[in-house]
């Protein structure tokens, strides 16, 4: 009977509120209510302090669910209050339309793309079992969280699930507890029209173990989570549901799913549980008790959490768990270079040097290390070690590695050539939005990619990723700029950056990369008199070296300006930009689409379709990135 009050609770809550916003997701929250109910009983966390870290990790994947979200974390004593959820999607609410991680307190991740809370929450399994691998012992576990995700339709029909769960499977998170909605219903209607696979043979041959259930039996909904927990591999627990169970006449209609109910359906649907049909956000006493037992639970089993740390048998396990929590960014030791290389050759060497030094840096590739030149030499690999064999399942690695980077105590690299970026661009989007420091690199950067062709070459991904707010796009034309990018990645902790790297030698740069390159461009070459200022990032800092020495040949003299960060430049003040392009003349050059030069350039001398297959200086030839062309271009 408690339980039933309990649910309905919140299923009310959640139809006020969308009615109050006259907007959002009144079906979901309420198909999930008794889950949500039973799972309150299992969760291990600490209202009081979120950021705890072996609390149990619980990802919403179908992030439109915040009326259930919001209710959740208002009834467990987060801090938000009843009127927070009367201002649910309003401006500036604690309350917006999908849950946003570092808005809300206790939202682990923020989710609404479908899909990418699956794949979250496979990468919070994979961090707690490596961050467990370093710290736990027989006799005493520092780590031994659960993960619990709520997913619907929808996630399991993006093909990111199927990425994120086989990755899952494959690496037997154990500690991965994924609660499918399945009430067969999506936005257009009954998922007859779209899906007819068999999920539970999908999980089966992914290596999960598979319960299905009633999920309005609370009896059936606990005793599938006890299984689940003692589980040897990941579980899913596929929950049959009716969306908006308890609305009555919209009970299992797609009309419920992103729309009010109506104050009629609401007023109805209370008074047939027994609720007053007057009474709004409305939450009974004994409910409310019932619910904040989080507070004192969760402070509770933190206590014996600490407690269980301070008696640890091994000291080593402490001083692991210390070193993975107090990164020392001066134990560095910083590689220096003296030869022309290719820029995935001088990140690869720094990555080395970066993750021997930091305990908690760990990543890998989408099946490309010997490519990117990625592997971490001697470190073994995950769970203990640091590489993380990714498979070619770039938009899980990348999706992953947002939630390894809020795990707490990882700083995760993915890596892959930077034309398929794309297939992991929505994560890395949300690593923007969010301010997850996540370091994506992507290798083999330009048409310099050569005979695998016009597939293989990058042309509009550099401008793409400019155009990210709150993104780092490092184009190092050496090793030296290279080591600059990754200070200054480092030490940005709500920012994700990338390293974007040639697969050709590039020559080293004539003198010592200066402190400015930290700002993401500087003065290269100053030369008196000079009418022309050549921009440009990475191979094309050489190709405007050579041309200004073409140039001078024609009596035409020209500063160069590398710009190995253009998203830092253009963060710069005028004064710092009027120091270093000093004429009136600026021309950008860059073997890509370039049109963000135009901020600063008064012609871009860039790719205006897409690359060829050949060797790569054919290319640059056919596409007129030499010296001679260059210079005869402008003069
Ligand atoms: C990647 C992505 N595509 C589309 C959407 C828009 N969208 C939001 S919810 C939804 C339907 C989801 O159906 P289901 O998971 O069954 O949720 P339910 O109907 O049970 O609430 C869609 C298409 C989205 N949020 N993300």
């Amino acid at each position: 009977m408690m339980r039933q009050k309990m649910a309905d609770s919140i299923r009310f809550l959640a139809a006020d509120m969308v009615q109050a916003a006259n907007s959002g997701h009144p079906g979901a929250p309420m198909g999930l209510a008794d889950i949500a109910v039973v799972l309150s009983e299992h969760l291990s966390h600490n209202p009081k302090n979120p950021s705890w870290l072996n609390r149990d990790r619980l990802v919403f994947s179908g992030g439109h669910a915040t009326g259930l979200i919001y209710s959740l974390y208002y009834l467990w004593g987060y801090g938000l209050e009843l009127d927070d959820l009367k201002q649910f999607r309003q401006l500036d609410s604690k309350t917006p339309g999908h849950p946003e991680y570092g808005h809300t307190e206790g939202i682990e991740i923020t989710t609404g793309p479908l899909g990418q809370g699956i794949a979250n929450a496979v990468g919070f399994a994979m961090a707690s079992k490596h961050v467990g691998a370093q710290t736990n012992s027989e006799m005493a576990k520092v780590i031994d969280h659960s993960v619990y995700c709520l997913c619907g339709d929808g996630d399991l029909e993006e093909g990111l699930s199927y990425e994120a769960c086989s990755i899952a499977g494959h690496n037997k998170l154990d500690n991965l507890i994924l609660i499918y909605d399945s009430n067969n219903i999506t936005i257009e209607g009954s998922t007859d029209l779209s899906i007819s696979e068999n999920i539970h043979k999908r999980f089966d041959s992914q290596g999960w173990d598979v319960q299905e259930i009633d999920g309005h039996n609370f009896d059936e909904i606990d005793a599938a989570i006890i299984r689940a927990k003692s589980s040897d591999k990941p579980s899913l627990i596929i929950a049959n549901t009716l969306i908006a169970k308890g609305s009555g006449e919209l009970e299992g209609s797609h009309h419920a799913h992103g729309a009010p109910l109506g104050e009629e359906v609401i007023a109805k649907a209370k008074t047939a549980a027994g609720f007053d049909p007057e009474k709004k956000f409305f939450v009974d006493v004994d409910v409310m008790a019932r619910f904040r037992c989080a507070i004192e639970s969760g402070d509770l089993s933190e206590r014996e959490w600490i407690h269980r740390l301070k008696e640890l048998p091994l000291m080593e396990q402490n001083e692991a768990l210390d070193a993975l929590q107090n990164p020392d960014f001066s134990r560095i030791q910083w590689p220096t270079f003296d030869k022309a290389e290719a820029t995935r050759g001088t990140n690869g060497k720094i990555l080395n040097a970066v993750a021997k030094a930091i305990p908690g840096f760990i990543g890998g590739s989408a099946d490309l290390s010997p490519s990117n030149k990625t592997e971490m030499k001697n470190m073994g690999v995950y769970p203990k070690g640091k590489n993380i064999y990714f498979g070619i399942r770039e938009h899980a690695m990348a999706s992953i590695c947002n939630a390894m980077a809020l795990y707490g105590p990882i700083m995760p690299f993915s890596a892959t050539f930077f034309v398929f970026s794309d297939y992991l661009k929505p994560a890395a989007r949300i690593a923007a939005l969010t301010g997850i420091q996540q370091f994506f690199v992507w290798t083999h950067d330009s048409i310099g990619v050569g005979e695998d062709g016009p597939t293989h070459q990058p042309i509009e991904h550099l401008s793409q990723f400019r155009a990210l707010p709150n993104f780092y796009v490092w184009r190092p034309a050496d090793g030296n700029e290279n080591v600059v990018a990754w200070q200054v990645a480092l030490e940005m902790k709500r920012s994700p950056s990338a390293f974007v790297c040639s697969r050709q030698n590039l020559s080293l740069l004539p003198k010592a990369v200066s402190g400015n390159a930290a700002k993401g461009g500087y003065l290269l070459e100053e030369t008196s008199g000079a009418t022309i200022t050549l921009m440009a990032s990475g191979s094309e800092v050489e190709l405007a070296m050579n041309t200004k020495s073409k140039l001078a040949e024609k009596g035409v003299k020209v500063n160069v300006v590398s710009v190995p960060c253009f998203d830092l430049l253009i963060e710069q003040d005028k004064a710092y930009l009027d120091s270093i392009i000093k004429t009136d003349k600026v021309v950008a050059i860059e073997a890509a689409r370039g049109l963000e030069w135009y901020r600063f350039a008064d012609e871009v001398i860039c790719m205006d379709t897409f690359g060829a297959s050949a060797p790569a200086g054919q290319l640059f030839d056919k596409f007129g990135f030499t010296p001679e062309a260059i210079a005869n271009k402008l003069v």
